[in-house]
């Protein structure tokens, strides 16, 4: 930054002009005699003489609205710019092409040109020259690209012969094109729906930035835990402006900057619009993400304007320029990029004599062409460089761009240009002379995808620099070594052999969890995760013997340090103790769930939480985590909503089972013993590790403590399957009915059984596990498993559980008909109040089952 550009602070009387002239020539001279090193030195001093004397001065978090990187710190530019313009331009006129050509096709389609149109200069930058993939030297960067922005990624693919043009053609029309033998491109990066091509499924606005944090705070772990070296690896994001108000985006900043995450990178794309409009038309966003930034403790680099500005700012002699810029408002701004060059130069540097004899020596065809910073090689290059240099912080690169960028009056910086995908034949033919496109009218008008040939100089480049950077990008691999589990006696069988023993569901598994830990070689890969809740769940234990993570060790003496359970922090620590941020509990466990992807190594993460601040609090980001193909463990705690006695309202959950059941690889259990848990943990755990298949379990605990019975011989396929009979009647007696129930209302459910077993009515008793994983077995199976299970009993169907009704109604279909199925569930708002007042409240207890199956076995009899 240029002295000469900062603001005039004079004030009006001609002495302290005087003074502060001699201030701040003395500066001047001391960076010029001593270098910027030692002027940071002197502010320090003078900053720390200041707060001593408590004149309440704080510095402004705000730099001059110009690039942090000056011009004599640029490097050299290590590639030709001639060359990978002409790339870039190739690129961006595929990626439109793709985008128009499906909306012709079908008018509902969609798609979007303008957001990439503004990011492909950052996305090329980083593709020539620093996004490394996988390969023998490098285990690879992690890139997390702009969602909407994925036609510039396949249009690149295109041209490096990883993608076809029909499978351009097939852009957002996945199930189309597998009739046709193409790919399909999907809209957004799906790991599922192109499990080769993204690793990172950042569609949903705010999910992309925080995960990135947690998969770069991740690597640390996994280098402290000497369990992969990933030193040499960095994280990249490009992220919108807009996106940046997303809570989630933001919410992980000052662990980002607290862990010293130099590994990380974020570029947002300031293009200044989002999809409405302005994100800050009466601010400006970089203004606004600098202070944000570094006050969280970034490396904040701005790279505001391209290199045909800087012999503008060399001229401007007074700061008129700089002034006048950190004077205008985005939305002014925007309008600047939507209007040519001759109403720029009558409004922008028309605003006074000192601005409009700057532009003097320009023609309006120049003005119209002076490059924001992010779209401008060299510059881009010198952040990228200078991020990935930086030592001790991640780094945030504020790129400001336009929106629509070469769209001309077709979209650039147009209000509406977010949604924007028809160009008539003059936008395609002025975008083809804008870029220089070797193309014909015919072939510019008639949408054609231009591929230079194989041996051009062009495709040369390309090739030559992505095998510089270990081959093409994205990918994604999934080859890893199998984990061996070990067997379930070895730490199970005090719950399959439980013989009423008095323990919850959460003990048992927190003591299978200890035991799992001290296994040789699975131990190591599992990652506990708590968000401040290790305690509640009885796994202070656990602090002691695996240690919690921190990737500066233990600094102080904790005050329980005598005691057996003492808290214990440590770099290699195995326990993810996240704090209050569910969203950052889950971020952590995608990044273990996903590792055996981008890391090569399975690890296996059991996040532990209040099972009411899961799939209701951070739906979103499981369900992000189930499209990257996670594989690990959820564990819904105090689950239900009359288990959790007295914590009332907001803590009690009713409806997680619901919305784990839409997941498709998310298998979701509601075990009532510990007998059952056993044998799902260990199924769970062989699917993932040794089947390596990419689902994960959700598990719901209770802190119930309860007799646990044995597992009944050969129950365990019932439990894997979501339900086996418990009991059956002693006596076949007429009356009878099946009363099913779950978790935490299994214990009802029996109660119940003997409630009418005195009344003379027979009653078979079946263990649920999983109402979704017999919903899904119904509809996959010709003759259902519920259905056969059920055959052996008669008379109508009770179902109860901790859960709200439409939970045991996912099953109705596989009921036999004429046995007719009723539903209990805990519908309504939670509340405070002892377990059995609640379940009498929401009538699940077993007095209202019992009351229930006695009603419906009157209606049946009824029956003609
Ligand atoms: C959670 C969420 N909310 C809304 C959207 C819809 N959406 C997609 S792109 C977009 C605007 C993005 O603006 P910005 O982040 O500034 O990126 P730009 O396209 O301007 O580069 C919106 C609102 C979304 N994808 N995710």
């Amino acid at each position: 930054m240029n002295a000469r550009t900062l603001p005039d602070t004079s004030p009006s009387e001609t002495d302290h002009g005087a003074e502060t002239a001699e201030w701040r020539d003395a500066f001047l001279s001391l960076v010029a005699a001593d270098g910027p090193a030692r002027a940071r030195q002197i502010l320090d001093e003078l900053a720390s003489l200041a707060r001593a004397q408590r004149i309440g001065w704080q510095p402004n978090l705000n730099s001059p609205y110009v690039n942090t990187i000056a011009v004599q710190d640029q490097p050299n530019y290590p590639g030709d710019l001639a060359m990978e313009e002409r790339l870039g331009s190739l690129i961006r006129w595929n990626a439109l092409v793709m985008v128009v050509r499906a909306n012709q096709a079908y008018g509902e389609l969609g798609g979007h040109v303008a957001s990439y149109a503004s990011a492909a200069d950052l996305f090329e930058t980083g593709f020539n020259h620093f996004f490394h993939a996988r390969s023998q030297d490098h285990d690879g960067d992690l890139v997390f690209f702009q969602p909407h922005s994925a036609p510039g990624v396949y249009a690149r693919a295109y041209l490096e012969g990883r993608l076809a043009e029909a499978d351009l053609l097939h852009y957002r029309q996945e199930v189309t094109a597998l009739a046709q033998g193409a790919h399909g491109l999907s809209s957004y990066p799906h790991p599922w729906l192109m499990p080769d091509f993204w690793q990172f499924p950042t569609g949903s606005m705010g999910i992309g930035p925080i995960s990135s944090i947690y998969h770069a705070r991740f690597m640390r772990y996994l280098s402290h835990r000497q369990l992969k070296e990933c030193a040499a690896r960095k994280v990249w994001g490009v992220f919108g402006d807009g996106e940046m108000d997303e809570p989630e985006s933001m919410s992980a900043l000052t662990l980002a900057a607290r862990e010293n995450l130099d590994n990380l990178v974020w570029v947002v794309n300031c293009n200044l619009q989002r999809l409405d409009g302005p994100v800050r038309g009466n601010g400006r966003i970089i203004d606004e993400l600098e202070r944000l930034f570094a006050g969280a403790g970034w490396n904040v680099i701005k790279l505001v304007w391209g290199s045909d500005w800087d012999g503008l700012f060399a001229r401007d002699t007074t700061g008129a320029l700089v002034r006048a810029l950190s004077q205008t408002v985005d939305g002014q701004m925007q309008t600047f990029a939507a209007k040519d060059g001759r109403y720029n130069r009558d409004n922008f540097f028309g605003q006074n004599e000192e601005l409009r004899r700057l532009a003097m020596g320009l023609t309006d065809e120049q003005i119209d062409r002076l490059k924001r910073g992010g779209h401008d090689l060299v510059k881009i290059h010198a952040a990228y460089a200078a991020a990935a240099a930086h030592k001790g912080q991640p780094t945030v690169i504020l790129a400001h761009t336009k929106k629509g960028y070469g769209m001309g009056t077709a979209g650039q910086g147009k209000m509406t240009t977010h949604s924007q995908k028809k160009l008539d034949e003059t936008d395609l033919l002025e975008f083809r002379n804008r870029f220089k496109l070797p193309l014909s009218d015919e072939q510019a008008t008639g949408l054609a995808f231009f591929k230079p040939a194989e041996d051009s100089a062009e495709m040369v480049y390309l090739r030559e620099h992505r095998a510089r950077l270990g081959g093409a990008m994205p990918r994604r691999e999934t080859a890893c070594a199998v984990v061996a589990v070990p067997p379930l006696p070895s730490y199970g069988a005090f719950a399959l052999q439980a013989d009423e023993k008095s323990m919850s569901t959460t003990m048992a598994f927190v003591r299978m969890l200890g035991n799992l830990l001290k296994d040789k070689e699975l131990g190591p890969r599992i990652v506990p995760i708590v968000a401040d809740e290790a305690r509640t769940f009885g796994m202070a234990n656990l602090f002691k013997q695996v240690g919690i993570y921190s990737s500066v060790g233990q600094r102080y003496a904790p005050e329980d340090i005598g005691s057996v359970l003492s808290y214990r922090e440590a770099m290699d620590g195995q326990i993810l103790e996240e704090g209050i941020s569910e969203a950052g509990a889950i971020a952590s466990w995608t990044a273990a769930a996903t590792s055996y992807s981008v890391h090569g190594l399975a690890m296996l993460p059991m996040y532990i939480y209040y099972s009411m601040f899961g799939f209701q609090r951070v739906g979103d980001a499981i369900w992000a985590a189930a499209d990257q193909r996670a594989r690990g463990f959820l564990l819904g705690a105090t689950s239900g909503r009359t288990t959790l006695a007295g914590e009332g309202l907001q803590h009690q959950d009713g409806s997680s089972h619901l919305v784990a059941a839409t997941i498709p690889n998310c298998k979701a259990w509601d075990p009532a013993f510990a007998g059952e848990l056993a044998v799902i943990m260990d199924a769970g755990m062989r699917e993932m590790l040794v089947a390596q298949r990419d689902v994960f379990y959700y598990i719901t605990l209770m802190n119930e403590n309860y007799a646990q019975p044995s597992l009944p011989e050969g129950a365990a396929e019932g439990v894997l399957r979501g339900a086996y009979r418990l009991s059956e009647p002693a006596n076949g007696g007429e009356s009878r009915v099946t009363l099913m129930g779950s978790g935490a209302i299994l214990t009802e459910v029996i109660k119940a059984a003997q409630l009418l077993q005195d009344d003379g009515i027979a009653a078979d008793v079946i263990s649920v596990t999983s109402w979704s994983e017999l919903a899904r077995d119904g509809v996959a199976q010709t003759t259902p498993y519920l259905t056969t299970l059920l055959a052996d009993g008669c008379g109508p169907v009770i179902a109860a559980t901790d859960y709200v009704r439409a939970v045991p109604e996912i099953v109705r279909a596989w009921i036999p008909q004429q046995r007719g199925f009723h539903t209990l569930g805990t519908d309504g708002f939670g509340r405070s109040d002892t377990r059995s007042v609640l379940r009498a409240f929401f009538q699940v207890d077993a007095a209202h089952i019992a009351q229930l199956a006695r009603q419906a076995l009157e209606a049946h009899a009824a029956q003609p």
